[in-house]
């Protein structure tokens, strides 16, 4: 019997070729967008942890990692669902060829609100993994909706560390952000724009993909959970030993 208490077994099950198929979107159109997702009491429950969140914050931006620090939210189920991690291994798998490692995830929530708002946004950056899974869980219904904006696939995955740490620092400057940012106003460029729903879930190439999100208004909320997973890096020894340092 199901045990439909638990999130997992409220979630859609996807099928071989319905991975497949977000595989070729992920590659073609940079990103692939599985719509609710995530059930409405679902959603509820973690929409008010997010209004509780911002109301203890005073209304400022506000951060939680770490599946425990979202403990009871569904969010914290989410990470270890079969039903959920499957998509990341199998993805995995099509993207690399290889035998997808135990799925954990870097987890982030980010709520989104006041003079931080502006602040933490339109910084355009590569993730260190592979593959980032984000479900909006309040997106503002008017003003600024703080879209999600991704030149896709920039870049493979690079085999040393080092090449990775030299992208990384080619983007992380003023002047790079300041041509990203004319770039992502131009109409001729490579730039997608995603206008999100609360509850779907997006998936993309964090990695290979450089990516932000557009401010929203200081009194509106924006709150996304992120799922990072795959680190291509792993086993550097170059990145532990700068890690000690
Ligand atoms: O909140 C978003 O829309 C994107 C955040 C992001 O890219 C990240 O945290 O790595
Ligand atoms: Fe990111």
């Amino acid at each position: 019997m199901i045990d439909d208490a638990t999130i997992d077994a409220r979630l859609p099950v996807l099928s071989d070729s319905a991975i497949q198929q977000m595989f070729n979107d992920i590659n073609t159109k940079g990103f692939c967008c599985i719509p609710n997702y995530i059930n409405a009491t679902d959603l509820r429950r973690m929409q008010f942890f997010v209004s509780r969140a911002v109301a203890h914050s005073q209304n400022e931006y506000v951060v939680f990692r770490g599946s425990e620090a979202v403990s009871g939210t569904g969010m914290d189920e989410l990470a270890t669902s079969p039903e959920f991690t499957s998509i990341f291994s199998r993805l995995y798998a099509l993207a690399l060829g290889k035998t997808p490692p135990k799925v954990t995830f870097y987890q982030i929530l980010r709520c989104l609100t006041g003079k931080g708002a502006a602040r933490n946004s339109l910084i355009f950056h590569y993730d260190s993994y592979l593959i980032t899974a984000l479900i909006p869980v309040t997106i503002p219904g008017a003003g600024k909706r703080g879209d999600f904006l991704l030149f896709p696939n920039t870049r493979r995955v690079r085999a040393f560390y080092a090449t990775n740490l030299f992208d990384k620092l080619l983007l992380d400057n003023r002047i790079t952000q300041f041509v990203l940012r004319m770039l992502a106003r131009s109409r001729n460029a490579p730039l997608v724009r995603v206008q999100m729903v609360p509850g779907s879930l997006y998936l993309f190439w964090g990695y290979r993909s450089i990516h932000t999100n557009e401010p929203c208004d200081p009194e509106a909320v924006r709150a996304t959970a992120l799922f990072h997973f795959a680190d291509p890096h792993a086993d550097s020894s170059l990145k532990a030993s700068l890690r000690q340092s």
